[in-house]
């Protein structure tokens, strides 16, 4: 089967964020039919949602992949129970860790368990500042180039904290 590239988000703000992350990075190297190719670096980006939360650490990881998209999503979830995501029911309330699914190939999905693209790629400085990072010549299914979103997005308060591996 031929594999797939998938750019996965990982965001955490609760009990340690850049250990959260970095925990899940290394989880992700371990799933299976997997392959990291690129990760970027770790940014801590002010939250969006409810006031009041402390800062997210972001980062994105590129995996080629032959599990399907909802096996991966299933993969991607565990590993989120595994790092003690609790869900609140609070919309975008803290967490300790949060993985999403951001693009899967050219692929677009709309299940009842999974959007792709992952809903609101095209305007979050957390998600687009790492993607072009990790996958510079990614683009959306629609063609809009990450690079291109990336450098038109409001990215104040986003910054580099940990350089790339
Ligand atoms: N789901 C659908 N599509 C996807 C996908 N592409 N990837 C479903 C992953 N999951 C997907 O997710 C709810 C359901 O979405 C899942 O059961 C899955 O089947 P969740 O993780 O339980 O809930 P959530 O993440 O709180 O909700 P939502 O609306 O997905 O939030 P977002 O869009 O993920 O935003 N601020 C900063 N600075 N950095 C952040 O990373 N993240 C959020 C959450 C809010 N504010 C943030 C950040
Ligand atoms: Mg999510």
């Amino acid at each position: 089967m031929r594999a797939v590239r998938a750019c996965i988000g990982l965001g955490s703000n609760l009990d340690h964020p850049e250990r959260q992350v970095r925990m899940a990075l290394q989880a992700l190297a371990e799933l299976p039919q997997s392959r990291v190719t690129s990760v970027s670096s770790l940014y801590r980006t002010p939250p969006m949602g409810p006031a009041g939360q402390p800062d997210y650490v972001n980062a994105v990881a590129v995996l080629d992949t032959t599990l399907s998209a909802l096996a991966l999503l299933d993969a991607l979830q565990h590993i989120e129970a595994v790092q003690g995501r609790t869900r609140s029911g609070e919309r975008w309330g803290p967490r300790t860790l949060d993985l999403d699914v951001l693009l899967y190939g050219n692929e677009v999905i709309d299940h009842p368990r999974l959007s792709v693209p992952h809903p609101g790629i095209a305007q979050r400085a957390f998600v687009l500042l790492p993607l072009a990072e990790a996958a510079p010549d990614a683009k959306l299914p629609d063609g809009r180039a990450v690079t291109v979103l990336a450098a038109g997005c409001d990215a104040g308060g986003v910054r580099r904290l940990i350089q790339a591996p």
